[in-house]
């Protein structure tokens, strides 16, 4: 268990003389010690034991320690804090091992309380590092989170009216049209006030997650809003007024006949909606509008049904 929670030391050296020397230098240090005298079990206990700090040594019997450098780099996932320790003194070795990316680089023979001093410190970073990267990972996290739910709607997951503002255009821009058309459908759930005050407000949030699953159901690679209360905007894109037309048709039918069961019984919602195809001259606001009168008009004719804008001259 007190394995666990220490942070680790990884030393490499194929000298048992210096590994002694560094563990007698480190003894007070709530560390783990592990031991690696060749390349190959240097890469084997960094896999194993992801340490947080490595002590290296540039001259072994089966590699060079810069390149055994390069290759505890690329293997090591807890991006430990290597510190060359080395009986290469001279003045370019230096520079080399702190140009390849060493935290440090201490020459043997070594001061026993320098090397403890140099071993803390680099934990100490560490310790920050790691504390950092996961602060980071939580801001974004939540950047991402706080993101997405500025697009949804609280109750039924479906994109809000600022989806409509921000990114809606750019979604349509990147279609081919041609013979085909952007279709805007707005949908409100007729005679809600009376569902709500019949079976109450809860089985009428129930309502709107239902039809909203219904729709999003249907409407696959389109977009589904929540426009408004109990009104739901579809916008299709690249589709032929039968296709709208045949959506909207299956929309209407299937909220129809879904039931939605309470404490009391069971009810179902109509739907009317009003279409409306978006030309680029117009932009969305007006677009919508024509979809609204649309809708408008198939409340006044009965309601529970699909009805095409019809521009009046
Ligand atoms: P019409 O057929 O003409 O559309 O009539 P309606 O009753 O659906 O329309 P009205 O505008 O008179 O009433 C809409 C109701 O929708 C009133 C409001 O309390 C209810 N409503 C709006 N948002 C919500 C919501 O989030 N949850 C619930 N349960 N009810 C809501
Ligand atoms: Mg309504």
């Amino acid at each position: 268990m007190e394995k666990e929670s220490r942070e680790i030391v990884l030393v490499v050296d194929d000298s048992l003389l210096i590994c002694k020397q560094i563990e007698i230098a480190l003894k007070e240090e709530p560390v783990f010690l592990c031991e690696a005298h060749s390349g190959q079990e240097a890469l084997e206990m960094a896999a194993q034991y992801q340490p947080d700090l490595i002590l290296l040594d540039v001259v072994l019997p089966d590699t060079d320690g810069y390149e055994l450098f390069e290759q505890l780099k690329e293997t090591d996932n807890n991006d430990a804090a290597i510190l060359f320790l080395t009986s290469k003194d001279k003045d370019e070795d230096v520079v080399k091992g702190f140009a390849m990316g060493a935290c440090d680089y201490i020459k043997k023979p070594f001061v026993q309380g320098e090397l403890l001093s140099r071993v803390r410190t680099h934990l100490q970073l560490k310790r920050q590092k790691d504390e950092l990267n996961r602060q980071n990972m939580e801001l974004r996290s939540s950047m991402e989170k706080l993101n997405y739910m500025a697009f949804r709607d609280g109750l039924t997951g479906l994109y809000n009216r600022r989806y409509v503002v921000g990114d809606l255009m750019e979604d349509m821009r990147c279609c081919q049209l041609g013979e085909r058309h952007n279709v805007m459908i707005l949908a409100d759930i007729d005679d809600f006030k009376v569902i709500n005050d019949t079976y109450g407000h809860d089985a009428g949030d129930m309502a709107l997650v239902c039809i909203a699953n219904i729709l999003e159901g249907i409407c696959g690679r389109h977009r589904v809003v929540r426009w408004g209360g109990e009104e739901f905007l579809v916008v299709l894109f690249e589709v032929t007024e039968d296709e709208a037309y045949g959506i909207s048709e299956q929309i209407r039918t299937e909220v129809e006949k879904f039931k939605i069961f309470h404490e009391e019984g069971e009810f179902s919602c109509t739907l009317t909606l009003g279409l409306h195809a978006y030309h680029e001259s117009e932009g969305i606001e007006e677009s919508i509008n024509c979809a609204d009168r649309a809708l408008y008009e198939g409340k006044r004719n009965g309601k529970n049904r699909s009805v095409w804008y019809e521009r009046k001259e």
